[in-house]
């Protein structure tokens, strides 16, 4: 198995020992905080990325983590974006009595009422790949296969629209970068939720480097029209200003496919996904999310029918899911790195972009997942010195600023909270785990 970081840096003790105990901080034993005080419950794609960093250290803990997000599951298949954890009610805003009649499995589980980027999938295949004995990984991929196969599958049962299979993105907070200037055109429409509410988050963190109150208007209001739909997407469709094909949704929904077509076989099951409904997928990706004159991938307003013209690191995520070959990724990653002159890489909003924000959250800074996942991609197509050039701008970043969740796209220095967990959980999976 190659390595991604070979040789390891010479501080890569340090650097492991210190995201440890990022991990063994937030930890609250089934699973992990994204951090301490901003995010006090389960995040969905957080747990993906931070099984991943436990694997290294303690596998039966990765094998927790996923088990609890997987307890929060609908009987759809849908996997919430927030599995609240009782003990924590009221530290953060807002709370489950935003979704009201959810429809989880276990009617005692209080989550939110919409999804996060499917990265689970993908993270239980790499988990199991870094135990030593297959019976162990085996029988653990078995127990947690159908959960993971009804995640996925919700997304083509009940997110598709007009026959097309790519999946439709209902709330900013979904796609996981929630302000980023590519939703812009949805707060721009100014609306209003019906009840009153209430931020937390603006004094934890200072304001400047979170969405504003604008955009959580729009979150509020999406929120209410969502659960008065009663989470069904035909109704919802009809009234909302924000649906959208996210290019990095769809990108990460593709590589987990693939990735759950390896646990399937090494199972000596059928393949849930078959090679049809895979070029099916590629073939909508390029044809919807593709841009010939700007040469890069866009995102796609579904109300307005209208691509989304804002460059993002979303353009880079064909490259994690091997929807793009080698020269392609190569060529990609160049020429964003060309236009990002004066950033720390990989700001994760172009600076020529408008809207480009150097040290507000989804709008510029840089982010150890977004990085993480064009480094898997790349070493995943061969492109290994590319890939090892990246991880060492990645580790520079945390030398600076140490584990925190976001790092100001000029100076690198730190935005939002400190000892945040991915960034943790994802640097000692590039200095332990390797290309998969
Ligand atoms: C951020 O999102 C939450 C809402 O889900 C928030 O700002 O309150 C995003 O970075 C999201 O991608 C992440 O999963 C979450 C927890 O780290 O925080």
């Amino acid at each position: 198995m190659r390595k991604i970081c070979d040789p390891l840096p010479d501080d890569a003790p340090a650097l492991l020992e210190a995201a440890a105990a990022v991990l063994r901080t937030n930890d609250r034993g089934e699973f992990t905080k994204p951090s301490a005080r901003l995010y006090p419950h389960q995040w969905n794609w957080d747990s993906a990325f931070i099984a991943m960093g436990w694997a290294h250290l303690d596998w039966e803990r990765a094998v927790r983590e996923v088990a609890s997000l997987l307890r929060g599951q609908w009987t759809d298949g849908m996997l919430p974006h927030i599995r609240y954890d009782r003990a924590a009610l009221g530290w953060y805003a807002p709370g489950p009595e935003l979704w009201p009649g959810g429809h989880a499995r276990d009617a005692d589980e209080l989550t939110s009422g919409i999804s996060q980027p499917p990265v689970l999938p993908t993270a239980v295949y790499r988990v199991g790949m870094a135990h030593p004995d297959r019976d162990r990984r085996h029988a653990w991929w078995a127990e947690v296969f159908d959960g993971l196969l009804a995640c996925l599958r919700y997304f083509c049962d009940h997110r598709t629209v007009e026959g097309c299979p790519l999946i439709v993105v209902v709330h900013p907070w979904e796609s996981g970068h929630d302000n980023s200037p590519r939703w812009d055109f949805a707060v721009e429409v100014g609306v209003r939720p019906q009840r009153p509410y209430q931020r937390i988050d603006n004094t934890i963190i200072a304001a400047a480097e979170r969405p504003t109150n604008r955009d959580y208007d729009l979150y509020i209001f999406l929120a209410e029209l969502i659960s008065s739909a009663d989470y069904a997407l035909p109704r919802y469709l009809s009234k909302t200003p924000f649906a959208v094909y996210d290019a990095q949704f769809n990108a990460i929904w593709y590589r987990s496919a693939q990735d759950l077509n390896r646990i399937a076989a090494a199972l000596g099951r059928p393949e849930p996904f078959s090679a049809e409904v895979l070029a099916a997928f590629a073939h909508a990706f390029r044809d919807r999310h593709w841009d010939a004159q700007r040469r890069t991938f866009l995102d796609y307003d579904l109300v307005g029918r209208r691509p989304i013209p804002v460059e993002t690191c979303a353009s880079l995520m064909p490259i994690f899911a091997g929807l793009v070959g080698a020269d392609e990724a190569l060529d990609l990653l160049a020429r964003y790195r060309a236009r990002s002159t004066g950033c720390r890489v990989l700001p994760v909003v172009l600076p020529d972009q408008r809207g480009f924000e150097a040290g507000r959250y989804s709008r510029g800074p840089v982010w150890i997942h977004t990085n993480w996942m064009v480094i898997q991609g790349l070493a995943s197509l061969g492109c290994d010195a590319e890939a090892a050039r990246l991880a060492g701008e990645t580790l520079d970043l945390v030398r600076q600023a140490g584990y925190v969740e976001c790092y100001h796209a000029a100076s690198g220095v730190t935005c939002g909270p400190h000892e945040f967990s991915w960034s943790a959980a994802l640097v000692i999976d590039l200095l332990r785990g390797s290309a998969s």
